[in-house]
């Protein structure tokens, strides 16, 4: 199982909205194919596996792992069970089962009918955090959620507006650090930011100091009152704003109507788990973020912590997990906190 999470990694960025799959066939201990899902569309990790193999009378006393369910459900493909059943293989070893709501559980009863071994539960854990941003999707019907900031020594996120020089973006982090957090976003299928940033900073929002894709953007402006000059709007790369008015949408400019008197997090992210993103990071600001850590809808958060000191400015966001966290930052340190062991 552990070969097939390797496997399962080369599919990395490529996958979407399909989870990285890797599978491995074994037949008197040695493994005779192996495959994994390069790209949604082509075909799954059993069948690239199974065709790997060169003598394929020895399929019949095989055992076939494979680091999630084997899918049951006519999609862009054809069903893996069926497949793994056609050619014989009688034993069948399962990371995790299927959240996706066409599988979950099909798959594997297909094998049982057809009278194969089937184990599941196979470094489970593991098999699930690889695909962290497909599960909470499905399982959630939301978005993995990342909340991301960089916070001076004293706790501000960022300095009073009258003691800023507008000019010039203020930095608490290095530069290495910033190029990092572009892979961070190449990594994700969406940015959120709140209004305030947006007033503050003009981002882009892009991932100008890495290669990789731009994440859609996602900017919260309740009345429309931001410029329209704002980077954010220059639909170089598909923006959606979430208001609380109509506006007709433009290319790359959807603009998605939501009730500010209520949830804004849970309203977020129902819109975005309709537009089908499964990953979402949010950059800020305070209140942003903060509103995400009070509805308790948070995966991860990422917390870099600079050196500099801050006479006044903005509070950052109120984490619990932080100030009951034993680690001391220090400059430049980033700290990863996870929902499901904190807050
Ligand atoms: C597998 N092996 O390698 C993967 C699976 O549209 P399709 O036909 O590609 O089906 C996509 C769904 O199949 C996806 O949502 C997930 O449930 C499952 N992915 N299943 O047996 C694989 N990638
Ligand atoms: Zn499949």
């Amino acid at each position: 199982m552990s070969r097939c999470l390797q496997l399962a990694k080369n599919g990395l960025g490529n996958t979407y909205p399909n989870p990285m799959v890797g599978s491995v066939i074994v037949c008197d201990s040695k493994i005779i194919g192996e495959g994994w899902h390069q790209k949604a569309g082509q075909p799954h990790a059993e069948v690239n596996a199974i065709n790997s193999v060169k003598e394929t009378e020895l399929l019949e006393k095989s055992t076939i792992y494979v680091s999630l369910e084997p899918c049951s459900h006519f999609g862009k493909t054809p069903p893996c069970s069926d497949l793994i059943i056609a050619k014989g293989i009688k034993k069948v070893v399962i990371g995790t089962v299927d959240p996706f709501a066409e599988v979950a559980g099909r798959g594997i009863k297909k094998l049982l009918n057809a009278g194969c071994e089937v184990l599941v539960g196979i470094l489970e854990t593991e098999c699930q955090t690889l695909n962290k941003r497909f599960f909470t999707f499905h399982q959630k019907k939301r978005p993995y959620v990342i909340l991301k900031w960089a916070e001076s020594l004293n706790g501000f996120i960022a300095p009073d507006a009258e003691s800023r020089n507008k000019k010039e973006p203020f930095w608490i982090t290095t530069k290495t650090s910033r190029q990092l957090v572009h892979k961070w976003r190449a990594e994700e299928q969406s940015i959120l930011i709140g209004a305030n940033t947006v007033k503050a900073d003009n981002p882009s929002l892009t991932t100008r100091d890495w290669a990789g894709n731009s994440p859609t953007r996602i900017i919260i402006d309740r009345e429309l009152s931001l410029s329209k000059e704002a980077t954010v709007f220059d639909q170089q790369v598909p923006t959606l704003v979430i208001t609380t008015l109509e506006e007709e949408n433009k290319p790359n400019l959807k603009y998605i109507k939501v009730d500010f008197t209520k949830n804004l997090p849970a309203q977020i992210c129902e819109a975005l788990y309709t537009e089908g993103l499964q990953s979402v990071i949010i950059e800020g600001g305070a209140k942003t973020l903060q509103a995400f850590i009070d509805e308790k809808i948070w995966d991860e958060a990422r917390v870099f912590k600079g050196s500099s000191i801050f006479q006044s400015g903005v509070k950052a966001p109120v984490l619990k997990a932080i100030q009951n966290s034993k680690n001391t930052m220090l400059n430049d340190d980033i700290l990863t906190f996870y929902s499901s062991t904190n807050d």
